[in-house]
């Protein structure tokens, strides 16, 4: 098969720098060679392919837009963005990990860790040495963190947790969990608890159909005893972890249009070699109205996605900005390999095609992160100024 060379309709390449191109192109012919030919295998099993973890870390796609002094690769956040793209365009599952492991672990270590807790964890976890895991939603408090029931009750020497968090990327995996728990004035604070710390437990949760090469965790908390360095203290209000989502929301706006272009890709390159009616169906008008939808909306999600990353790395983007593009983008990736799989009839729910595990991965994406309902709200009250959660 030929090489994947993007979608690129309104010459974007032009706008993109040397180093923009280079993270890509370098992440892509990763994930073409790495990637591509064992996720689906995993992603059959129901299991996260371990074995990518270092070579990822030495890629330098653990927190790649923060500083080089923690071991990081310092990249702007287009750069960062691009690097997303590409990994979704493997699968949703190895962009997950990749987005927690630096989105929600090493932002909020980055930010309201302290020094110590910065030299600590940050070049582990850029090398994938140390994995880590996020945990803000609980069985009963998904869209609505902020009444959470997770408790850190201080003591002389520290806290103690107590509750449960539920859909964990990486819970069972991980050394490390970013957790968000209300302390005895009712305060949202961030806490480090470490793998194998008494009282905390991390069961996978199997039996999904969706995102199957990721593991996902319920996290249970019973008398765990934290000690008072584990606290980030820079954490503080609902705020924090929303902060955190910031992050990880801006990669997935991007790595939708990864998951898109592997749809793309792959139904045209079926169209124009599958003949019914003895002509190849890419020649028919209701197949090539699928392509020019699909091939506008990965153009404008492309645009989206650019402009949001030039605001992000002026400094100036808003959270509202970043649901914009989650929201678009995810709903577009969808509806896109949604399309791609019926261009495939049969085929394309056949795991030789990499289509329908995006398409059942996106199911996911769409949800979690906040889901597509809680974005079109958040925009709502950025147009009227009016807050449908009060
Ligand atoms: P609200 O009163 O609006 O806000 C509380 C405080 O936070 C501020 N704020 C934000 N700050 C930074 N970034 C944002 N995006 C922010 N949104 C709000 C806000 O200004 C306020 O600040 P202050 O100083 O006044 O205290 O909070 P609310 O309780 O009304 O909730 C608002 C809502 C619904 C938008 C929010 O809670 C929300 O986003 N819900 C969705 C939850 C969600 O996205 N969970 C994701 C969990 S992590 C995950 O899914 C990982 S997937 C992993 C993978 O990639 O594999
Ligand atoms: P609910 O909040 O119960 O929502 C159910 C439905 O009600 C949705 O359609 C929703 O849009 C709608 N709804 C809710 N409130 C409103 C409203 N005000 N108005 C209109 N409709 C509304 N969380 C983490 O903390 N860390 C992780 O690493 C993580 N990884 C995940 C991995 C996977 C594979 C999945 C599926 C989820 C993950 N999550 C994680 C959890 C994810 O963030 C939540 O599933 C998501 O925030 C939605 O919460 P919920 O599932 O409880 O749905």
């Amino acid at each position: 098969m030929a090489e994947f060379r993007g979608v690129d309709f309104y010459g974007i390449e032009a706008l993109l720098s040397e180093e923009e191109k280079l993270a890509r192109d370098s992440v892509r012919q990763y994930v073409e060679d790495n990637v591509i030919p064992i996720v689906d295998d995993f992603y059959e099993r129901g299991e996260f392919p371990m074995d990518l973890v270092r070579p990822l870390g030495e890629l330098g796609v653990f927190g790649a837009n923060l500083p080089t002094e923690y071991g990081c690769a310092g990249m702007n956040n287009v750069a960062y963005g691009l690097v997303t793209q590409e990994l979704e365009r493997g699968d949703s599952g190895i962009r997950s990990f990749v987005s927690v492991q630096g989105a929600l672990v090493m932002y909020p270590i980055f930010t309201f860790g302290s020094e110590e807790h910065r030299q600590t964890w940050l070049p582990k976890l850029a090398t994938g040495e140390k994995i880590g895991c996020f945990g803000l939603t609980e069985p009963d408090h998904g869209s609505d963190p902020g009444g959470m029931v997770t408790r850190a009750r201080k003591t002389s020497d520290g806290y103690v947790l107590n509750g449960a968090k539920a859909w964990i990327t990486s819970g069972s995996v991980a050394d490390v969990a970013v957790v968000w728990a209300k302390d005895d004035d009712g305060r949202v604070r961030g806490f480090l608890v470490e793998k194998g710390t008494p009282g905390f437990s991390a069961p996978e949760i199997h039996k999904k159909h969706s995102l199957r090469a990721s593991v996902t965790s319920e996290l249970f908390f019973d008398d765990c005893h934290i000690p008072d360095a584990n606290l980030l203290p820079g954490s503080g209000g609902l705020k924090s972890p929303l902060m955190c989502l910031n992050q990880a929301r801006y990669g997935i706006a991007w790595g939708g249009i990864g998951a898109a272009m592997a749809c793309y890709d792959t139904s045209l390159r079926y169209a124009l070699g599958r003949t019914q009616f003895g002509r190849p169906i890419a020649s028919f008008q209701l197949q090539q109205a699928k392509f020019a939808e699909m091939l506008t909306e990965i153009t404008k999600m492309q645009l989206l996605a650019l402009q949001l990353g030039r605001l992000k790395d002026d400094g100036k983007v808003t959270p509202a900005q970043i649901s914009m593009a989650k929201r678009n983008n995810v709903d577009w990736a969808l509806k896109i390999a949604r399309m791609a799989r019926t261009i495939l009839g049969a085929n394309g729910i056949a795991s030789e095609y990499p289509v329908m595990r995006h398409m059942n991965n996106l199911e996911s994406v769409y949800t979690y992160e906040g889901t597509h309902d809680i974005h079109t709200l958040i925009l709502g009250e950025a147009a009227t100024g009016i807050s449908s959660f009060k």
